[in-house]
């Protein structure tokens, strides 16, 4: 299936209406920078939809993406804050939290984001974990393959395929869009 409209529709801090007017949600989640607004421009070939940055913080509400008319792309911030004050950090990580875990709020995929050179951090394996508690259906994208020549890819791999387990994961560069075909016949 192909992206044929988007459409922002907007930005929330919580509870709102918007989450249960029927339309699906596909969520993205993970570290902060490691390109969860950069791979939904990549998906939906709009290079400047979802803001991006190289400091880590960037997304600061839940950014809800209409997707051809039917579903709800997610964009949230990212957890593991390096460099941002800890007060941000704190309400950002509560709001992630709450869409997740609290809010009671479905969503038809969860598409949890890693650095494919870094590979799957203390706090990946953590939301993983918590996701995989509450049942969530999570696919797994490794980004910024470009990173890396193929032989370092390959091991990339074999070492994040051992350490989430019996997860789908799908090698993904949103800089070199690669991946796209793969990802969108998985959360379409
Ligand atoms: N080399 C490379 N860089 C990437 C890729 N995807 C994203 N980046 C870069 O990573 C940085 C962070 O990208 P964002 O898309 O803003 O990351 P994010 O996860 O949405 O970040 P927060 O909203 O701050 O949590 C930017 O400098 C991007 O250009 C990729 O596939 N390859
Ligand atoms: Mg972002």
């Amino acid at each position: 299936m192909k992206i044929t409209s988007v459409q922002f529709v907007k930005g929330v801090r919580g509870s709102d209406s918007i989450f249960e007017d029927g339309i699906s949600q596909v969520a993205f989640i993970g570290r902060s920078n490691v390109g969860k607004s950069s791979v939904i421009n990549s998906l939906t070939g709009k290079k400047d939809l979802a803001r991006i940055s190289s400091f880590p913080g960037r997304t600061q509400r839940i950014n809800l993406f209409l997707i051809n008319k039917s579903l709800y792309f997610v964009d949230l911030p990212g957890y593991g804050y390096a460099r941002v004050p800890g007060k941000i950090k704190g309400k950002l990580g509560a709001m992630v939290n709450w869409y997740f875990f609290l809010s009671g709020y479905n969503q038809k995929r969860v598409v949890l984001i890693i650095d494919a050179k870094v590979g799957p951090t203390k706090d990946d394996l953590e939301i993983l974990e918590a996701l995989g508690e509450y049942k969530k259906n999570i696919i797994i994208v490794a980004n910024k393959i470009d990173k890396m020549g193929k032989k370092e890819c390959e091991e990339q791999f074999e070492k994040i395929k051992s350490a989430v387990g019996d997860q789908k994961i799908i090698p993904y560069s949103a800089k070199k869009k690669i991946g796209i075909k793969e990802l969108l016949a998985e959360i379409l």
